[in-house]
């Protein structure tokens, strides 16, 4: 067919244009991809701050056992190995000991009773489990008695929960403590130990 002498021919020119913007499904599409990228940034955020969260947690468990250890090493390295109770300690939690005090006319003076010891938090009995539900398991504290003094020194380390053990071995005093905290769902343990050359090693009370 002769297209018209004043213009090009209609069917000729006509083109099939698409329509502006995006279809139902190419913005339906779009917002499934957003929604995935939204979900994995927050994840990668969320996984991020939790792995922050419990690094930090053990941070101040690890920091907690360090300061009770250097308390309790400090205490019992003035002790004299002929004054514990029990005389030669394996894995105990409860210790009794004498410290030299004086020398006298040929003769040792020495203090009165001084203890160390686990006392446990009868809320949370020891048996792995955190009974009192505060993420804490088998909480206690460690507790330093001296009979001339009448003070009696909770060590504010524990608090956050654990267990203690004292053990003499060629004259050395081995102390170690351990901590467990529910962490997120998973129990952290921090185990920490030192061992104290005794300064007095004889002598009589
Ligand atoms: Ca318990
Ligand atoms: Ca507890």
């Amino acid at each position: 067919m002769a297209c018209p002498a004043s213009g090009a021919c209609p069917e000729r020119s006509r083109r099939v244009q698409r329509p502006a913007g995006f279809t139902l499904v190419e913005v339906a599409f779009g917002l499934v991809i957003l929604s995935v990228l939204v979900v994995a940034i927050y994840e990668a955020l969320n996984q991020g701050n939790a792995a922050f969260w419990r690094q930090s947690e053990r941070a101040q468990m690890e920091a907690m056992a360090a300061s009770t250890l250097n308390r309790v090493a400090e205490a019992l390295r003035q002790a004299s190995a002929d004054t514990f109770t029990p005389l030669a300690p394996v894995d105990v939690d409860d210790l009794t000991y004498r410290i030299p005090t004086d020398y006298v006319a040929g003769a040792m003076v020495w203090s009165g009773l001084r203890g160390v010891s686990f006392d446990n938090d009868p809320q949370d009995p020891a048996n792995g489990l955190d009974d009192d539900g505060d993420t804490l398991i088998d909480e206690g504290r460690i507790i330093l008695t001296d009979a001339d003094t009448g003070e009696v020194e909770s060590l504010p380390g524990i608090v956050e929960g654990g267990s203690l053990s004292i053990t003499l071995a060629d004259g050395k005093l081995t102390i170690s403590f351990t901590m467990q905290k529910v962490i997120d769902g998973t129990t952290e343990e921090v185990d920490l130990s030192t061992t104290v050359t005794l300064r007095n090693s004889g002598g009589e009370p």
